[in-house]
C-alpha cells in the first residue's frame, strides 16, 4: 500500500538573479495565488508554507569570467541549502518553489548532504527543455540557471561545487535528463563526455513517455531519496508560457501528467523544485496553474483508486 501523506514544507525562493529574463522572483507568490497550498491539502498532507527565503537583490550585471552574479547566487544557494536541509532533517518533504534554476544547486546539495548523513541512495529526475550543463568556458549567455547540473556534478567554481560538503554532490549515475530539446554546443559535448544519460524528446517520441520513465524509474529501492527538478519550460511551450527561455516542441498536458503519476506511484518522491516559472510572461496565471496541477500528481492524484505499483523493477523483468 501507499506510504502514509508525506508532511510537506513549502520553500519560495523569490529570485531571478541566474537568469537571462527578469521575473522569476515572482514565481514563489503566482504558485500560492494558484492554490498549492489547498491543492495539497486535499489529499490529506500537512502543508506548512515556510515563506520566502532572504537573498542579495538582482544587479543586472554582465557577465565577469563566465558568470553572471556569481557572488550572489552564491549567497542564494547557501541561503536555500540550509533551509532545505533543515526541513529534511525534520523529516518533511521541501517542496521549493522558484525561482530560477540555479536554485538548485543549493536545493540538491541539500539533498545531497541528508542522503550522505542517512547512508540513502540518490535518484535525481530533471525535467527541463535544457541540459543546464554549461561551464564558464562553454556557456553562451554566463547565466547561472544554465549550470546547475554541471556544477552539482563537481563542474564549477569551488563556492558552488563544494555545498554539500563533498564534489560531486551529485554522480551523474544518479541523475536522469528527461525532455531535453535544446543543448548548446559546447555543453553536447560535455553532456556526452561525462555520460550524462539524457532522455531527450526524439527518445519520448519514439518510445513514449511510459517507456521513458519506466527506465528513469528502475532500480530505485526502499532506501532510495527521489529527487525531481521540474523546470516549467519542460512543458510544451503552448501549454506553458510562463517561463523565460521557452523552446516549442516539448511534452503534451497528457504526457506531463503520465510522467507525474509515474513518479507518484513509486512512493519515493522525497523532495522537489518547481522552477523558471516567470508570471511576467504568463497569461491569467495558466502557467502557474498547470504547474499545481502536475505538483497535485506528483502526489498521488489519480483519477481512479489504482492498485498502487510500489516500484518499478528492473525494465523488462
Ligand atoms: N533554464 N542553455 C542556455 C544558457 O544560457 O545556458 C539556456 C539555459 C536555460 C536554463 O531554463 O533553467
Ligand atoms: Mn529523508
Ligand atoms: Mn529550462
Ligand atoms: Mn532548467
Amino acid at each position: 500500500a501507499r506510504p502514509p501523506p508525506p508532511a510537506v514544507s513549502l520553500i519560495g525562493v523569490p529570485t531571478d538573479i541566474g537568469a537571462g529574463t527578469r521575473g522569476a522572483s515572482m514565481g514563489p507568490e503566482a504558485l500560492r495565488v494558484a492554490g498549492i497550498v489547498p491543492a495539497l491539502e486535499r489529499f490529506g498532507i500537512e502543508v506548512r508554507d515556510c515563506g520566502n527565503l532572504v537573498g542579495p537583490a538582482n544587479p543586472q550585471r554582465p557577465p565577469l569570467h563566465g558568470f553572471r552574479h556569481l557572488e550572489e547566487v552564491t549567497t542564494w544557494q547557501q541561503v536555500i541549502h540550509d533551509a532545505v536541509f533543515a526541513e529534511l532533517q525534520a523529516e518533511r518533504v521541501p517542496v521549493i518553489l522558484g525561482g530560477d534554476h540555479s536554485l538548485a544547486i543549493g536545493s540538491i546539495s541539500a539533498v545531497s548532504r541528508h542522503c550522505r548523513t542517512h547512508a540513502r541512495k540518490l535518484r535525481v529526475l530533471w525535467l527541463d527543455a535544457h541540459a543546464d550543463f554549461n561551464t564558464a568556458g562553454i556557456t553562451p549567455s554566463g547565466n547561472l540557471h544554465g549550470m546547475p547540473v554541471s556544477c552539482l556534478c563537481g563542474y564549477g567554481p569551488a563556492q558552488l561545487t563544494g555545498l554539500s560538503g563533498d564534489v560531486p554532490a551529485l554522480h551523474p549515475d544518479e541523475l536522469f535528463e528527461i525532455g531535453i530539446r535544446s543543448v548548446d554546443p559546447g555543453e553536447q559535448r560535455l553532456v556526452h563526455d561525462v555520460g550524462i544519460e539524457v532522455f531527450d524528446m526524439r527518445s519520448i517520441d519514439e518510445l513514449g513517455m511510459r517507456e521513458v520513465m519506466q527506465l528513469a524509474l528502475s532500480g530505485m529501492d526502499a532506501d532510495t531519496h527521489l529527487h525531481v527538478s521540474l523546470d516549467v519550460d519542460f512543458l510544451d511551450a503552448e501549454i506553458a508560457p510562463g517561463v523565460g527561455t521557452t523552446v516549442r516542441g516539448g511534452p503534451t498536458y497528457r504526457e506531463a501528467q503520465l510522467c507525474m503519476e509515474m513518479i507518484a506511484d513509486t512512493g519515493r518522491l522525497a523532495s522537489l523544485d518547481v522552477v523558471e516559472l516567470n508570471p511576467a510572461l504568463d497569461v491569467r496565471n495558466q502557467t502557474a496553474e498547470l504547474a499545481v496541477d502536475l505538483v497535485e500528481s506528483l502526489f498521488g492524484k489519480s483519477t481512479l483508486m489504482r492498485r498502487p505499483h510500489v516500484l518499478y523493477g528492473t525494465p523488462g523483468v
